[in-house]
């Protein structure tokens, strides 16, 4: 099938680089975002986002015409939903987000269409999708009754690009294609080897969406098993950052890196969708996340002994970023123990991030002040490292001497 026109529904951090990449290679896109201030940004040849070389895309592709956004939903031949799934206070997964995408499409669907939901989301979300859709237009045939011979095809393809990495990876990586029929596959690869470089797999929807879940718990439990090692290294007086490379020179062991939490808003949440699915079975995915959530408490409590030995402490907390060399301070646990040692009120905390120019609001409130790295290591008494930002691995021993250090990303621990 030729796709002359593809619209793309939320233009986040997936939406917004899966358009650009698309209008790049010639085809027609319109992008659909409920924020009247993302749209606008875009139709200037601009981004609301921060990824690496996006500007320079969407600048191209919306000066040469072949992409545009908007408010409200056209007619296309391929739909492409990349819109938020996360969790409510329960753990339970939030569908509401793909419900709206589903209300904004099916007024201008029609025969023929290709829809894609790339949202990572629980097992069984592409078929309740088709059934609203289906309720929303009954006109049509979708392929959960009408099997192949839909008027409208539907498929799961998960995003699996790394933020940072992801117009690379957007290109590069494999593709899942869990249609809900072969012709829906069929279809969707149409689609993708318009621009995907890897291999595009072909399975069903239901299978899609749990290796998409799948892949974010392997990491989630990877990095559960280094944070645990990280709390029953200190309580044995073992510094974890020579114990897991020296464990790693085994041929078959490779040990993630302990840090302060899991942050994001893929690995800390897709796994709570295994969980709410197979709450029975699902313990070690589980434990994992509790330990991962555990991490940033273990922390604070560190802190808050090592500044005890101080009359007048200052601590410093190297980074904000849910990881290095990133903006993003969404879902971070460096920001959310920061901002916890500002409420406790146990000496002036600063903080030091040099991917942002001002302090969210909520650390400006309680009080953290943003300084330079020079500046933080000039006043600071305690060093927190939270981030393995390039400057801070990049400190030597004499500007660290001096302090005393909880060092959650082995920044200052080099074996
Ligand atoms: N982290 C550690 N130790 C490690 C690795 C990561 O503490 O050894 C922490 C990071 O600091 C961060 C969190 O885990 O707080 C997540 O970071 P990440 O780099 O592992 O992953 P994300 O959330 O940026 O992107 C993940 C990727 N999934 C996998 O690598 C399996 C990406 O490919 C997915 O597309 C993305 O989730 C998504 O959108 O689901």
């Amino acid at each position: 099938m030729v796709f002359k026109k593809v619209s793309v529904i939320g233009l986040g951090y997936i939406g917004l680089p899966t358009a650009a990449v698309i209008a790049s290679r010639g085809i027609n896109v319109v992008g659909v975002d409920v924020s009247e201030n993302a749209v606008n940004t875009i139709n200037q040849g601009k981004v609301h986002i921060v990824e690496p070389d996006l500007d320079m895309l969407v600048q191209a592709a919306v000066t040469l015409g072949k992409l545009r956004a908007t408010l409200v939903a056209e007619p296309a031949d391929a739909f492409m939903i990349a819109v938020p799934t996360p969790f409510k206070d329960d753990h339970k997964p939030d569908l509401s987000f793909i419900h709206s995408a589903a209300k904004t499409i099916a007024p201008v669907l029609e025969k023929g269409n290709l829809i894609i939901l790339e949202s990572t989301s629980p097992v069984g979300a592409t078929e309740q999708l088709a059934d609203w859709l289906q309720e929303l237009r009954p006109d049509l045939t979708f392929p959960q009754t009408a099997a192949e011979n839909a008027d409208i095809q539907v498929a799961h393809c998960p995003e699996r690009v790394l933020p940072g990495r992801v117009l690379e990876e957007l290109v590069s990586n494999d593709r899942i294609i869990g249609g809900m029929t072969t012709k829906c596959s069929e279809k969707a690869i149409d689609l993708y080897t318009t621009f995907v470089r890897g291999e595009c797999i072909i399975t069903n929807s239901r299978t899609a969406e749990m290796a998409k879940l799948t892949e974010n718990s392997f990491r989630d439990v990877n990095i559960a098993f280094a944070n645990e090692l990280s709390i029953i290294a200190d309580k044995l007086k073992i510094n974890v950052w020579e114990l897991i490379p020296l464990a790693n020179r085994h041929p078959r062991v490779n040990i993630l890196s302990p840090g302060p939490g899991v942050g994001g808003h893929c690995i800390a949440v897709d796994p709570w969708f295994i969980v709410d699915s197979a709450p029975e079975e699902a313990r070690m995915i589980r434990a994992a996340r509790e330990i991962n959530d555990g991490k940033p408490k273990y922390v604070i409590d560190q802190v808050a002994k090592a500044a005890d030995q101080f009359k007048q402490p200052v601590i410093a907390c190297l980074g904000l970023a849910f990881k290095a060399d990133i903006d993003d301070l969404r879902e971070s646990p460096a920001l959310d123990i920061t901002l916890k040692l500002a409420q406790l009120n146990i000496g002036r905390v600063v903080a030091v991030e040099p991917n942002i120019t001002e302090l969210p609001a909520q650390l400006k409130e309680a009080g953290v002040e943003l300084l330079t790295l020079k500046d933080a290591l000039e006043q600071a008494n305690v060093l927190v490292g939270l981030v393995d930002h390039k400057p801070f691995k990049a400190l030597s021993n004499p500007d660290i001497n001096s302090k005393v250090v909880v060092d959650t990303r082995g920044l200052f621990n080099r074996f």
